[in-house]
């Protein structure tokens, strides 16, 4: 076991000082629109071992884990004991506390709220023979790192807490009982992404679905559609599997068209064609969605997919050829409740969308920090909500190291093969609010290289920091060159000395050839804290600096939208004033139970003004 240990991290380690090229950043399996396959969701209650020091995985001096830690065995511990003998156990899961997947941890015992370390937690269920068929464990998030062990053995490693892994286990299900163990372990450092220090909770655990998901021998892993800027639908569909090379393909855009083409030695086909006649563009006011249906080799994939186009011309973005303004409002991914979980389920998500779409009259959310769940992406495609994607590189990384900048450009690929059929999604983002030096640039600029690489269809920002450049406000930063869209996290009259009066009054020295967003700004209040004089923390200054916001945006000519920081309350460990924050960032609009402020309402009339 250590020398597999050792030859893992062996196998990282090289590819990292390899040059990041886009396709050796696709993983082995993407398993594309996975939620419309055959499968076992493994969703449910599992049980879990509190892991702190690691034992399950390492001993002391980094040797092999001790087998009586070894979390992730294939035995009865109760039977062994119940022989007696020589072998004890420092663990057993058939007979650990249950907890709930998908859903982080933090909320499931209050032992659990800050733990921030390694856990196990296991599920058994039950399969059926395969006859033929492959199988496939699909996690849609674990955060942070994940080790899996089907039936005693390892399958396989994942880092990173926000996109989703696919691990072949055709070789290891057995017909009848399984014993699934994922070591999840939530720590991070400064060479994870993100690294230690964010603005949001923990929430460690095993926190999207976990799926077993069964295929033929050969298989469609990946199928892309979308309409290309001049107006043709493109896309392309890859096999995998012994019979994948020469292989028929059809894609059936609903009853419109359907067109085919022929696998290559490798499995991978492309088609082309015109617009047919009839084809509705997708757009916020009427999100058109088709069901496309992909068929090759025995195997059938089917979609959701929109078509629309997405593109910038001097200033302005445009959506289908027409210039579109951004009425937006930027959202974590939590659930309106006093406890949330982190577990968006569709009604969870639906309830913050419909919100943002219905209450706010938005037509655009920013899914920040880092990629939401794919459940929630789908409805902002379904609802009409244009969506700003982005991955956690976030306030400081490791900018100088190879190796941190190969995990962000795996993530951010991991992310756009999952959602590139999403036409909901216009903007991939590479950065917020990174301090500006050249390591930090190199790092930028090639997450946006390597965007432009897997994805020349959408749109290309990073919310950038301002500076004040005398009386006025200016972007100072090379970073810019790099970006379609430039946005910026502005937070004058709240934090630094600016007062509410002179906000309003601020100039902006930004370029005049490339539309600018406001990615974030936003101030604190706890809802129901009013009538105390134009105080900090009350619902009027939260208003009042809004209503100075907005008006200041109103004169920086090249504005093409905004997502102000943010819809709802969310958990951050850094925010623990005992009066207005107890854990909780207030710069919501909506309370943490969904209680609309002040400001909700200045925002919801400036965006019908708009
Ligand atoms: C920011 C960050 C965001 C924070 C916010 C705040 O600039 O991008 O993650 O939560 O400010 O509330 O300070």
């Amino acid at each position: 076991m250590k020398k597999l240990v050792a030859a893992f991290w062996i196998f990282i380690g090289t590819l990292a000082c390899l040059p990041a090229m886009a396709d050796d950043l696709r993983p082995a399996f993407l398993l594309t629109g996975a939620l419309h396959r055959d499968g076992q969701d493994l969703s449910g209650q599992w049980t879990y071992s509190k892991d702190l020091y690691r034992t399950g995985l390492t001993d002391i001096n980094g040797w092999v884990a001790k087998s009586r830690m070894q979390r992730y065995r294939d035995l009865d511990v109760a039977a062994i004991e119940a022989k007696g003998g020589v072998d004890f156990f420092e663990f057993d899961l058939d007979r650990g506390p249950i907890i709930n997947v998908p859903g982080a941890w933090n909320v499931a015992a209050p032992e659990l709220r800050y733990y921030d370390g390694l856990i196990w937690f296991q599920r058994k269920f039950n399969a059926q023979a395969l006859g033929g068929k492959r199988a496939f464990l699909r996690f849609e998030a674990v955060n942070y790192r994940a080790y899996v062990y089907l039936n005693g053995k390892e399958v396989g490693r994942h880092e990173g807490g926000f996109t989703p892994f696919v691990l072949e286990v055709t070789g290891l299900l057995r017909a009848g009982d399984n014993r699934l163990v994922v070591g999840v372990d939530s720590t991070h450092d400064a060479q994870s992404i993100p690294t230690s220090i964010t603005d949001w909770d923990l929430y460690g655990g095993i926190t999207r679905k976990v799926a077993l998901i069964t295929t033929p021998a050969t298989f469609i892993d990946d199928a892309m559609v979308q309409l290309s800027a001049d107006g043709r639908i493109a896309g392309e569909v890859r096999l995998q599997g012994p019979q994948a090379a020469n292989q028929q393909v059809s894609v059936a855009i609903g009853a419109l068209a359907t067109v085919r083409a022929t696998t290559d030695a490798n499995g991978r086909a492309t088609f082309e064609l015109a617009a047919p006649k009839g084809l509705e563009r997708w757009s916020p006011e009427k999100p058109t969605l088709y069901d496309v249906r992909f068929s090759a080799a025995g195997d059938a994939l089917r979609d959701r997919v929109g078509f629309r186009t997405i593109a910038v011309k001097g200033n302005q973005i445009l959506l289908n050829g027409k210039p579109i303004w951004l009425r937006g409002i930027s959202l974590h991914e939590e659930e309106f409740g006093p406890n949330p979980a982190r577990n968006m389920t569709e009604s969870s998500s639906r309830a913050l969308l419909h919100e943002i779409k219905h209450g706010l009259g938005a037509n655009y959310v920013r899914l920040s920090h880092y990629p939401h769940s794919e459940t929630t992406v789908r409805l902002a495609d379904e609802m009409g909500l244009l969506v700003w994607s982005e991955i956690p590189v976030y306030w400081t990384v490791d900018w100088d190291n190879p190796a941190v900048l190969r995990k962000a450009l795996a993530m951010q690929a991991e992310t756009i093969y999952r959602d590139r059929n999403r036409a909901s999604v216009i903007m991939w983002s590479v950065g917020n609010e990174t301090p500006v030096a050249d390591a930090r640039t190199r790092f930028h600029s090639a997450m946006a290289d390597n965007v432009r690489q897997l994805d020349p269809s959408r749109l290309v920002s990073a919310a950038l920091l301002v500076k004040h450049d005398g009386d006025a406000l200016a972007i100072d930063d090379p970073l810019a060159g790099k970006l379609d869209v430039l946005a910026v996290n502005i937070y004058a009259g709240w934090y630094g000395s600016d007062t509410l009066d002179a906000v309003a009054k601020l100039k902006w020295k930004v370029p005049s050839d490339r539309p600018l967003i406001l990615s974030e700004f936003g101030a604190d209040a706890l809802a129901g804290y009013r009538n105390d004089g134009m105080k900090k923390f009350t619902e009027e200054y939260q208003a009042e600096y809004y209503r100075q916001t907005l008006a200041m945006a109103d004169q920086i000519p090249t504005l093409r939208g905004m997502s102000p920081w943010i819809l709802k309350d969310f958990r951050s460990p850094r925010r623990e004033h005992p009066v207005f924050q107890n854990g909780w960032n207030r710069k919501g609009i909506v309370s943490e139970t969904g209680v609309r402020k002040q400001a909700f309402g200045v925002l919801a009339d400036y965006y019908r003004g708009k």
